[in-house]
């Protein structure tokens, strides 16, 4: 597959992320079934035609045996997709411990775990040697399949050790590396027991990117007050070496969502929608199961608008869709049960006989399903307490043309920065401000939801995954050039 011949000016494209874009199901001992798992990233990276793209990651299954694994890599390279195997014990430390109990809350702004601290302090060892470990396990892999002239993008928390594993192969090698999620205010990353190993492998990379400027502003500060090197206004210095540091806004396939609200069987479930709430005002919320989306507190600030608004009691519903994500984690299965109980309250409190204020799903909706809902909706409910950007806003403000209806959004998303002239802003903590938020979105006017709308509207279909993409590689094609005259000169 490797000598497969290509036009000369398709650059390959090698995007290595935690996960495969597909899930595997095994079949038999030596048959598999995949699914692509449309996620955003992988429509991005589909509509970006310059660019011949390869998958690397874990394909999410444990396979133990060598039979498996060939018949698995054989299936997946039809797909474009590359495994990296990884056992049950280093998905354990790595992906449940050190990425999602770790990583994720830390960069959250949730903190380190703090239950018991020496058992921590031993778990963080552990837990960062198998971070090391299926970091360079990954790079491995890449390695095996790189050819001069690729460009390698790295993608998010998982793989910060990465970079700098690829450059120890490969110097030469051009590196990218992306972080989806929010990157904290230095004074936080430095709580990190790893904190400097970290930054000295992401700054491997030629090129590191997030989501919004101030994210990057972090990173730089991490680097010059935790490292003493020199922030430039083009990134990080480190001994007349640069690592080039800015801010690419993540966007959606806009069109697809467009497109499919004229298909049949999502009209179809927008009429059912319609006649199942008739006469009332639809509330959505989609979002992972997670803490970070602040789920618990959007519920509280209904709760308190229902209270305060006895009018609307009958006259509006939330509809809370969410997929439990990290089953395994202790902390998600707590916040699952703490949902469930004030769902439970609420509608006890409120409900009739015919109907309850709260619809709250556990689950994940199809694409269709979830057009249909962003369609019908009055008012949609952003409120994570940090989030990297939040597509869920952006997919929700795509299927309003006919609508026009008011997104409130967490000021703490990184969407805020772009969709927040057209949203109501919001502090998820005060629940106060939220449900008089709910309020003032039930009672805008026609003219005033089309204004806002229409900005965000704009911005949507003007700032795609799919430039998202373009914008990124090429910038980390220039950046690698640029840094090749600097040292020629
Ligand atoms: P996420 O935390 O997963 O992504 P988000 O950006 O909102 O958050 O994307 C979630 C995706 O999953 C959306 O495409 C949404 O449609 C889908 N989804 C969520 N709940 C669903 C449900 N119940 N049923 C069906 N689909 C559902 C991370 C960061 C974000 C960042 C993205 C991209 O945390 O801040 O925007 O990566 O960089």
């Amino acid at each position: 597959e490797r000598q497969e011949a290509r036009p000369y000016n398709r650059q390959r494209l090698l995007v290595v992320a935690n996960r495969l874009p597909v899930s595997a199901v095994r079949r038999g001992e030596d048959s598999w079934s995949l699914e692509i798992s449309a996620g955003g990233l992988v429509s991005a990276l589909l509509g970006v035609k310059e660019f011949e793209a390869r998958w690397i990651g874990w394909a999410g299954v444990n396979v133990p045996d060598e039979v498996g694994q060939k018949a698995l890599t054989k299936a997946l390279a039809e797909k474009r997709c590359i495994p990296v195997f990884l056992d049950e014990e280093i998905v354990h430390q790595y992906y449940n411990g050190y990425c999602n109990n770790i990583l994720w809350p830390l960069f959250h702004y949730l903190g380190l775990p703090q239950e018991d601290r020496l058992a921590t302090t031993r778990s963080f060892q552990s837990q960062f040697a198998a971070y090391k470990k299926a970091n360079q396990m990954f790079a491995d892999v890449v390695n095996e399949h790189y050819e001069e002239g690729d460009v390698v993008w790295c993608h998010d928390y998982h793989l910060m050790f990465l970079p700098k594993c690829l450059k120890e192969y490969n110097s030469k090698m051009k590196v990218g590396w992306f972080l989806h999620t929010p990157f904290p205010s230095s004074e936080i990353h430095r709580t990190l027991p790893s904190r400097s190993e970290l930054l000295r492998s992401v700054l491997a990379a030629d090129l590191v990117g997030f989501h919004t400027y101030d994210y990057a502003r972090h990173f730089v500060s991490a680097c010059t007050r935790i490292l003493g090197l020199e922030g430039t206004p083009e990134g990080v210095e480190d001994q007349g070496r640069l690592t080039r540091v800015a801010a690419f806004p993540i966007g959606i396939d806009s069109e697809r969502f467009i497109k499919a609200l004229g298909v049949t069987e999502v009209v179809k479930h927008m009429t059912e929608l319609k006649e199942r709430f008739a006469g009332r005002k639809v509330m959505l919320g989609v979002d992972r199961l997670d803490m970070i989306k602040g789920i618990p507190q959007k519920i509280l600030a209904f709760e308190k608008f229902l209270e305060e608004n006895a009018n609307w009691r009958d006259k509006v519903v939330l509809l809370q869709i969410a997929v439990p994500t990290r089953t395994d984690v202790p902390e998600y299965q707590k916040l699952t049960s703490q949902v469930h109980e004030i769902v439970g309250r609420i509608n006890g409190r409120f409900g009739t006989l015919t109907a309850v204020p709260i619809h709250h799903l556990d689950r994940s909706l199809d694409f269709y399903a979830l057009c249909a809902l962003y369609a019908v909706t009055d008012v949609a409910l952003v409120t994570s307490l940090r989030d990297g950007m939040n597509l869920v806003s952006y997919e929700f403000v795509a299927c309003q043309e006919a609508k026009k209806g008011v997104l409130i959004l967490s000021e703490f998303a990184g969407a805020a920065q772009s969709l927040g002239a057209g949203a109501i802003l919001v502090n998820p903590w005060n629940i106060t401000e939220v449900a008089a938020s709910i309020g003032q979105a039930l009672n805008m006017s026609q003219d005033e939801r089309e204004k806002r709308h229409k900005h965000n509207f704009h911005h949507v279909q003007t700032h795609t995954a799919q430039e998202w993409a373009e914008t990124f590689v090429s910038e980390l094609n220039d950046t690698v050039i640029e840094a090749q005259l600097r040292i020629s000169k």
